[in-house]
């Protein structure tokens, strides 16, 4: 059985060296907000809609914004002080600008976009992580609780060759 063991063994190191030269791309997503209540007052923030996202109340940043195609590991962290706040990543079509919204609800239409998962209710100082399978093009992080995507949360991560 020897030989048998060499060649098991032999594999595992490949396996390893691939896996150290192709490192899984961990993105860093973190979730603020300025509110401190359920006040989500200041409006146009969305995408596309020209606001200064500098002052916006709500927001997400992600760390690199730019990875190779493959499994993503996203890890998110919710740094608000007392808000719930949830990651919805989806394919953002070519061409577009400005996301469907329902001002009655105050969300962003989900059904419009092809979502590929997502990280719900995350409580403040907690974190949570979800891995994808990406393909090349752009990909939209948003927070769709009623308000909270007008209010700033969202940003966009391109997945590039
Ligand atoms: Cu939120």
């Amino acid at each position: 059985m020897k030989p048998f063991n060499l060649t098991l063994s032999a594999a595992a190191i490949v396996t390893c060296l691939s896996t150290a030269a192709m490192a899984e791309p961990v993105i860093t997503v973190t979730l603020i907000d300025k509110v401190g209540s359920g006040d989500t007052s200041v409006p146009d923030m969305g995408m596309g809609m020209g606001g200064d996202l500098a002052k916006a109340k709500m927001g997400i940043n992600a760390s690199p914004r730019q990875v190779r195609p493959g499994m993503v590991t996203f890890k998110v962290t919710n740094l608000a002080s007392k808000i719930v706040h949830e990651v919805i990543v989806a394919r953002l079509p070519d061409g577009m600008d400005k996301l469907p919204y329902d001002e009655t609800a105050m969300m962003v239409k989900e059904n419009s976009l092809q979502a590929f998962g997502s990280v719900n209710e995350i409580d403040p100082s907690r974190s949570a992580a979800i891995t994808l399978s990406l393909k090349p093009g752009k990909y939209l992080l948003y927070c769709n609780l009623p308000g909270h995507y007008m209010a700033g949360m969202w940003t966009v991560v391109d997945v590039a060759p």
